[in-house]
């Protein structure tokens, strides 16, 4: 049995606007419903669907028209973000109770450094799932890896109510048989570019030679390498352990332009690179953010095994993110860039700065 090094959990509440509507109103327990934002009878869109909806072909970033024609006989409710945000915190201040090394990717979703000298790890990670059932009536599932990128596969693939352990020094052969678009960065530009391996499962992918990937993809196919392998190092990132630079702007008005979204995206990289030139750093993480017309907001990383400061690749990881993240419909109100994971660029070991 490897050691095991380091254990990262990841939460990701389950079926989340729908849950929250429905403790707001008991009826709805079980039943097909839609969360839906913007115009309700015209050009809404889905936010997100109950399980039971799901199973009509309903599910986010839908146009509201098409889940309707789907699920004619769906409840529709508008969104109510600061509902949600209220128990997002309430999840989240409950993850801390078991780890200050709690970070949060997006509302809904969070990676959780759970400390290694704890015991019966799998029974105090069940009982958060059981807590935030009886405390906030939610319903979540939670992965346990040694990695972020393998506790995040994982969860997905036990979806909803679901609880999983990858156990140290299998990371590699329970990702092999899974699909290759289970795999975060591996968007359908790159999955076609795959198709000249007849790459269809992450296992195809982990057969392939790195030299290879590298060559075609460059700092991405060595980032494809190793995920392939079930290998990351990227740290739970916490506003207390890790400096990161970004920048950010908000459109003028939402666009879903691609020529705006990608001029906004390249200046924004630029100005990265250039804070992190000037600071003599490179990072190992490149953050996406995009805050939609609704203000609902994602954040996206990709993290390198070798430090970057370069706009070139930074732009690419970003693009990649965006490929992956984005629709090409939906406006987009606000995208930020960020550098995380920071090394000085002459020494290339990693930094820890305490803020102040
Ligand atoms: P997700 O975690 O992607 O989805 P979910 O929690 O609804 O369902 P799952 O059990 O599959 O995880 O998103 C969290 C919330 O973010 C979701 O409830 C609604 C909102 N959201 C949008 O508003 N638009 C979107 O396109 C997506 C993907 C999510």
């Amino acid at each position: 049995m490897n050691r095991v090094t380091r254990q990262i959990l990841h939460l990701d509440l389950d079926a989340f606007y729908a849950s929250v509507e429905t403790l707001m109103d008991p009826t709805l327990e079980g039943k097909l419903l839609i969360v839906a934002m913007g115009d309700l009878t015209g050009r809404g869109v889905v936010a997100t669907a109950s399980y039971p909806a799901r199973r009509f072909g309903v599910h986010s970033a839908m146009p509201l028209r098409e889940a309707v024609r789907l699920c004619p006989q769906a409840v529709i409710v508008p969104v109510r973000h600061s509902l949600y945000s209220g128990y997002s915190e309430r999840v989240m201040a409950l993850l801390r109770e078991v780890s200050p090394l709690v970070e949060q990717v997006s509302i809904d979703e969070a990676y959780v450094e759970i400390p290694i000298n704890l015991g019966n790890a799998a029974g105090r990670v069940q009982e958060i799932q059981q807590r935030i059932k009886k405390e906030l009536g939610l319903d979540c599932t939670i992965a346990v890896a040694t990695n972020k990128l393998v506790s995040k596969i994982a969860c997905n693939t036990v979806k909803p109510r679901g609880f999983i352990v990858v156990p140290a020094g299998e990371e590699q052969a329970f990702l092999a048989p899974l699909s290759i678009d289970k795999l975060p960065g591996a968007g359908r530009v790159t999955r076609s570019k795959l198709t000249r391996w007849s790459v269809r499962t992450i296992g195809d992918l982990a057969r392939v030679p790195a030299a290879e990937l590298r060559t075609v993809f460059g700092q991405l196919g060595i980032y494809l390498h190793e995920a392939a392998l079930g290998r990351d190092d990227s740290p739970v990132f916490t506003e207390t352990r890790h400096k990161s630079l970004s920048a950010e702007n908000t459109f003028d008005r939402d666009t879903a332009d691609p020529s705006k979204v990608g001029a906004l995206i390249t200046e924004l990289c630029q100005e990265v690179s250039g804070a992190l030139d000037k600071g003599e750093f490179r990072a190992r993480t490149i953050v996406l953010k995009l805050r939609f017309g609704d203000f609902t907001t994602i954040t996206r990383q990709i993290t390198l095994k070798i430090p970057i400061a370069d706009t070139a690749t930074i732009l690419a990881c970003a693009r990649q993110l965006l490929e992956d993240n984005w629709n090409g419909q939906r406006p987009i109100r606000l995208i930020g860039v960020g550098a995380h994971n920071l090394v000085e660029a002459s020494a290339g070991t990693q930094l820890e700065f305490p803020i102040a």
